[in-house]
């Protein structure tokens, strides 16, 4: 087996791993995979029958999903229905389409090794790719037309209800909760550098219970959303840029559909990385955002109701804010949920993430009556 940037235990451990699941192949090679924040994944090639397929190895970080179970039970349960949809719309190429889960020589949907990590198995989507930040209108609204028909898929979803893989995780009460405990004990002694994202953090609170009041008092209602509808976790094919499916199912699970558009928002109108440091870049553009929203209302239009559309333009700054909030408590604390590749590196995503609130705050209203418009 040949691995290219990878430590020779890690090579060793993860020829064991692949033995553990229905591939009907020799591992021949493997890369670790740079993308996301949070797992560790890998994308190894086997030599299958003498053509060469490849298959997406990823270890669960349990640290940030505390219940692995669960979350395999959920994303076996939605993989499952999405395929089973898509078949009775006699969709082509399936497994372009959703994600497979290959399941271990026994059966279940992951494998826990002897130091208890949990690993899982998925096809590799071939003639696929992904990108950091968007570059086009199209692409916006291929994104948006992508987790909105997933929305639109998931939503007769049978059974009983998604676990929470990870409890409040899009509840910004919480979040400022947990920032405001960060700013206090200042562990790291850091809140200086940070004085003025401090401030900008705490002087957002009177909005920031906006949709969980509006949830509470019945006006939006819950539904299983994504959580996690970052540009780069849609599949674009090569050749015709058309979504084809989205990846990174581990925090699907009941939510508020504004917590996949605000997401939506934050990663596909600003046509900068979510670590840019040059802030003049970082702006909320219109054409992106007309796009995104006309690809997601097209998908959503059979549920979506007017109480939900009303709060469309809000949640890209709700939810720009709480990744905001999210990556400068991470900087406080010390770095410890969000990879991080550079010195201060959560507080230049933190400084991104509030700059792109400000130009969505600014351009709001022109932003709500275009959804409107629709
Ligand atoms: C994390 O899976 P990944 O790295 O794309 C995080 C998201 C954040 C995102 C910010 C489970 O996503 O909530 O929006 O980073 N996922 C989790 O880039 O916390
Ligand atoms: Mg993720």
């Amino acid at each position: 087996m040949r691995t290219t940037n990878m430590p020779l235990y890690c090579e060793q451990h993860l020829q064991e791993i692949s033995q553990q699941f229905q591939i009907y192949g020799q591992i021949l090679h493997a890369e670790a995979c740079k993308i996301g924040h949070i797992n560790e994944t890998y994308t190894a090639t086997y030599d299958q029958g003498g053509v060469l397929v490849r298959y997406i190895h990823q270890r669960i970080n349990q640290s940030v999903f505390r219940n692995p179970v669960g979350v395999m039970e959920n994303v076996m349960r939605v993989t499952t229905h999405l395929r089973s949809k898509l078949q009775s719309q006699t969709a082509r190429q399936m497994t372009r389409r959703a994600l497979t889960i290959v399941p271990t020589r026994d059966g279940k949907a992951y494998y826990c090794d002897g130091n208890g990590e949990f690993w899982r198995t998925f096809v590799f989507v071939e003639r696929v790719q992904s990108f950091e930040s968007v570059q086009t209108p199209t692409q916006a609204c291929e994104a948006g037309r992508a987790f909105g028909e997933f929305q639109a898929l998931v939503a007769d979803l049978p059974g009983a209800r998604l676990h929470e893989t990870i409890p409040d995780f899009h509840n910004t009460r919480k979040r400022f909760e947990t920032l405001k405990r960060a700013i206090e004990e200042d562990h790291c002694n850091r809140a200086h550098s940070a004085a003025r994202e401090i401030e900008f953090a705490l002087k957002q609170e009177p909005w920031i219970g906006t949709l969980l009041d509006a949830h509470a008092a019945g006006e939006v209602p819950e539904r299983i959303t994504h959580n996690d509808t970052k540009f780069n976790n849609v599949m674009l094919d090569w050749e015709t840029g058309r979504a084809m499916c989205v990846v990174d199912l581990d925090t699907v699970m009941p939510g508020l559909v504004h917590y996949d558009f605000g997401d939506m928002v934050r990663t596909t109108t600003s046509p900068t990385l979510e670590d840019e440091k040059d802030l003049s870049k970082v702006e909320m553009q219109m054409p992106l955002f007309q796009a995104l929203a006309q690809g997601y209302m097209k998908a959503v239009e059979g549920f979506c109701t007017p109480a939900e559309r009303r709060y469309l333009a809000f949640s890209g700054k709700l939810i720009t804010y709480t990744i905001g909030i999210r990556f400068l408590a991470d900087y406080l604390m010390g770095d410890n949920y969000f990879r991080v590749h550079r010195p201060d590196h959560n507080l230049d995503r933190c400084r991104t993430q509030f700059r792109l609130v400000e130009s969505i705050a600014q351009q709001e209203e022109a932003m709500q009556k275009f959804v409107d418009s629709l």
